[in-house]
């Protein structure tokens, strides 16, 4: 596998989609071959599970059962897209990944981080990225940041302030634990100044 793997992970409203996009153009203007994809989904049937997940329902989840819904839809989002792409000496860059398991999961449901590292280990067999892009915003920039963009509410962001500061808490954790696989960008800043940012920790990889 001579690609390399970046995720881009963060709370809802922390500006991922809004960066993938020029991380995409640095990386592309810089003669990478990028597969740009996104969890859940990546594939067809991942992104059918994606809108199990994401649509609101009268009736809750189990939390098992969102677990495993994201454990198969990145089963075949690693199977389909991202090994093929890697071992084809392709760049991956996916907006989120298993961190956000860890983080939504783990971090705002509950679930033992344990459980969710054995599901990992199982279907995953090691596979994680070489870069985590964490993006970073107190929880109510985040929400306001999503408001202020007027769409409907999925699943998740129908959630209270405390579940995403539950995420934020857990993802920040993770960083301190990994320092070299993910690096903390501070998305409360300028469009500019994260474009700053990124060109400063995508620069040593190209
Ligand atoms: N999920 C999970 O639970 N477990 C898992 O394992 C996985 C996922 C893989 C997928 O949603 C949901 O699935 C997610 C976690 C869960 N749920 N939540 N919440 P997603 O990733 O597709 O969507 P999202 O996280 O909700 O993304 P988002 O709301 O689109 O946020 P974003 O991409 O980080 O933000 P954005 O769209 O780039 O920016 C939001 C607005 O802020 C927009 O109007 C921008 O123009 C504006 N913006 C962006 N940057 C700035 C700056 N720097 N300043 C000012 N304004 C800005």
């Amino acid at each position: 596998m001579n690609g390399k793997f970046i995720s881009i992970e963060g709370i809802e409203g922390a500006g991922k989609s809004t960066q993938l996009a020029f991380i995409e153009r640095y990386l592309k203007e810089n003669g990478k071959q990028l597969v740009v994809t996104r969890e859940p989904g990546g594939t067809e049937l991942g992104e059918q599970i994606r809108t199990l997940l994401l649509t609101p329902t009268k009736t809750s989840m189990a939390v098992d059962t969102e677990l495993l819904l994201m454990f198969a839809a990145r089963s075949e989002h690693v199977a389909q897209v991202i090994k093929p792409a890697l071992e084809n000496g392709n760049w991956v860059l996916s907006d989120r990944f298993t961190d956000a398991t860890f983080a939504y999961q783990g971090g705002g449901r509950g679930i033992d981080r344990q459980r969710i590292a054995d599901i990992a280990d199982w279907t995953l067999h090691g596979l994680q990225p070489d870069l985590t892009l964490l993006f970073d915003v107190p929880v109510e920039v985040g929400q306001q940041r999503v408001l202020s963009r007027n769409q409907g509410v999925d699943r998740f962001e129908q959630e209270k302030v405390e579940f995403f500061q539950r995420i934020r808490d857990c993802y920040l954790q993770r960083a301190q634990q990994e320092p070299e696989r993910i690096k903390i960008i501070d998305a409360s800043q300028s469009i500019a100044q994260i474009e700053a940012q990124l060109t400063l920790i995508l620069k040593p990889l190209l």
